[in-house]
């Protein structure tokens, strides 16, 4: 049983990993989508894809979330359109590098911050107000169990995910009284890029992040989000630690011996 047909969700980073598995869920439940990422060629291949496999209709955009004034842009055309989303998935983000903050690269923890935190703010500041207009709404935000536990060398990638986790209690402070609700998903290591972002493309290095376990897949991640927006009305699911069976904290992943 699905709530989410007919209804309209807006998912950032949608061309690859969680954000893709999100795509393809709700594509399936019957959703109409939006979807934003700096790879447009992927999002249209995908705008293919699902379109032709479940007969709905689906938006693309070419955003980079830090760019305030595209997302804006980005979100004045769906408005134009009166395209209002029910649900807003906030997900696009990364980690860059894993370094001592005393060897850390600048320009690596600006990536961080300005995706992770500020794209997220800039996304949800211009989507949020026509949510609230329309009474009804939904925010979800992809946190990270790296916003509950530091771990070495993870530092400003940990900042920022402990800030999305300060952003999400926030947004559910601040929309009090009113019907939107507002949930952080907040899983552990999930097979996606993710670490060959983070490692810059060194397959082996990302290789050995998930070596002798199973991690969660990005349709793991999706099937929790499926979960929190198909709950009923009355029901926020204000946050939810998502981790494979193997994980049981950031220091803790049972690892079989080669
Ligand atoms: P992927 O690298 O597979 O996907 C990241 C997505 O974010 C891509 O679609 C990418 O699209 C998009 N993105 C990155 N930067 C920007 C930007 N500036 N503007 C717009 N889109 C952007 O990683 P995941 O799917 O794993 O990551 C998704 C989220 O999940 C992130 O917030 C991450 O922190 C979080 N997370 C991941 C975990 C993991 O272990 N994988 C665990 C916990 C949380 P494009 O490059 O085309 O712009
Ligand atoms: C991604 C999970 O533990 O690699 O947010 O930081 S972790």
């Amino acid at each position: 049983m699905t709530r989410m047909k007919g209804k309209r969700i807006l998912i950032t980073g949608a061309s690859a990993g969680i954000g893709e598995a999100c795509a393809r869920r709700f594509a399936a439940e019957g959703a109409e989508l939006a979807l934003w990422a700096r790879r447009l060629p992927r999002l249209t291949a995908l705008r293919g894809e699902l379109g032709e496999q479940h007969g709905i209709e689906i938006r693309v955009d070419e955003v980079d979330v830090r760019d305030r004034d595209a997302v804006n842009a980005a979100a004045d055309r769906l408005a134009a359109e009166a395209w209002i989303p029910h649900v807003l998935i906030n997900n696009a983000g990364l980690a860059a590098g894993l370094a001592l903050i005393q060897e850390g690269d600048p320009d690596d923890w600006d990536r961080m911050i300005d995706t992770n935190v500020k794209g997220l703010l800039y996304v949800t500041r211009a989507i949020l107000p026509a949510m609230l207009e329309a009474e009804r709404g939904h925010v979800v935000i992809i946190g990270s169990i790296a916003g509950h536990q530091v771990y070495p060398m993870g530092n400003v990638y940990n900042a920022s995910k402990f800030a999305v986790h300060a952003i999400a209690q926030g947004l559910n402070l601040d929309l009090a009284g009113t019907p939107i609700r507002a949930s952080s998903i907040d899983p552990g290591h999930v097979r996606t890029e993710f670490a060959l972002v983070r490692f810059e493309g060194d397959a082996e290095r990302a290789k050995a992040v998930y070596e002798g376990f199973d991690p969660l897949g990005p349709e793991d991640v999706a099937d929790a989000v499926s979960y929190v927006v198909n709950a009923p009305p009355n029901v926020n699911v204000a946050e939810m630690i998502l981790l494979a069976t193997p994980q049981r904290s950031v220091y803790v992943v049972h690892r079989e011996q080669a």
